[in-house]
């Protein structure tokens, strides 16, 4: 057993075997003057798996969403956001910093925004104030706890969206863990979207690495943003190779972790101090309110520590995330862990 069972993310995935293998192999070329084939070989297979003319290999999510709002959008103009969005509470402010846009939060249910909110949050024209222009999505949702958001939402926006000329952006950094655990493939998600996003590098185990997604003119002018923002990248098929693996053989497994995290959740729950329903996680991500008399979370996550159990703390909760690296003992661990410290 290592020293810790690492529950904080899906982003602490080391790359396997085959990766690193894979990474040494790599067929390389300065990707910035267009000549790395394992980037271009990463980049056709990722536009294809979800429909979309091109794709562009981005160094993070954050990049990959930053270039998305700044594609799509000009100055006066506002986006809509979920108001626990990740592109709106925890990527520093890009909307403003780099877009120069308004974001326009919506509340939700579980990340489901209700097309009449986010039809009474579109702007009418006037002089006073910004023009809506993009409506970003979550999918699964980070902040709702993994929350997968339904396809026939998605189709909902995109309606709204055509009626009102607006275009439409998924933050899917885990779209791969939403399909898996609604079987709805990919593509469907994709099809009512005008770009996406999504992550290699958290359940998927690749290293680094997000690929935005979207038509082939639209994505030119992503390739130049990001070569703005400093995210060009010369030998870099070293990274896309294990992008690779990842697209082609790590996300049936997605399942498994899934499966963990529903076992820990029911382990945990009624456990005193613990709020949470296991029925409301859905897929890796478990969020739960932490109320105990004796413990604020932080001396829980200490706790927690001692034995060998990382968490993290959101909000005034604890968020736990299943991946490959924690496997069946894992669970088992941090379940025994819960029990010493409340039981
Ligand atoms: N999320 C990270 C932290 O930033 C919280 C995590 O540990 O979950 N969209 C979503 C929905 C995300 O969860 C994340 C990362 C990103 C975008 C940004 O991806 P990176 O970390 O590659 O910039």
């Amino acid at each position: 057993m290592p020293p810790y069972s690492d529950f904080r993310s899906d982003t602490v995935t080391r790359p396997t075997e085959k990766m690193r293998k894979a990474m040494a192999e790599a067929a390389v070329g300065d990707d910035v003057l267009g000549d790395d084939p394992t980037v271009q070989k990463l980049e056709s297979l990722a536009a294809g798996i979800m429909g979309k003319e091109a794709a562009l290999f981005c160094p993070s999510g954050t990049m990959a969403n930053s270039i998305a709002v700044k594609m799509w959008t000009n100055a006066l103009e506002e986006v809509i956001v979920e108001e626990r969005s990740h592109i709106y509470n925890l990527e520093s402010t890009h909307l403003t910093f780099i877009s120069g846009v308004t974001p326009r939060p919506v509340r939700s249910t579980r990340g489901v925004m209700d097309p009449d909110d986010v039809l009474a949050n579109i702007r009418k024209p006037n002089v006073h104030t910004p023009r809506t222009s993009l409506i970003c999505l979550e999918n699964t949702h980070n902040i709702w706890g993994g929350a997968v958001v339904p396809l026939d939402n998605f189709e909902a926006i995109r309606r709204l969206a055509d009626t009102h000329g607006l275009k439409v952006h998924l933050d899917g950094a885990r779209l791969f863990n939403a399909s898996q655990a609604s079987g709805v493939p990919v593509k469907e998600y994709s099809r009512c979207v005008d770009s996406l996003m999504f992550c290699l590098s958290k359940g998927l185990s690749a290293p680094a690495g997000s690929m935005l997604v979207a038509d082939r003119e639209r994505i030119e002018f992503g390739r130049r943003l990001r070569k703005a923002l400093g995210g060009g990248m010369r030998q870099v098929g070293v990274l896309a190779a294990p992008g690779l693996i990842a697209l082609t053989e790590m996300v049936d497994r997605l399942k498994e972790d899934h499966a963990r995290a529903k076992a820990l959740a029911r382990g945990i729950a009624g456990l005193p101090g613990i709020v949470l329903d296991p029925a409301t996680v859905e897929t890796d991500i478990i969020i739960f309110g932490f109320e105990h008399p004796d413990l604020p979370v932080p001396a829980m996550l200490g706790r927690l520590k001692d034995k060998g159990i990382l968490a993290l703390a959101v909000g005034g909760g604890i968020r736990m995330v299943t991946h490959k690296d924690v496997g069946d003992e894992d669970v088992d661990r941090a379940v025994k862990a819960f029990r010493e410290i409340l039981g």
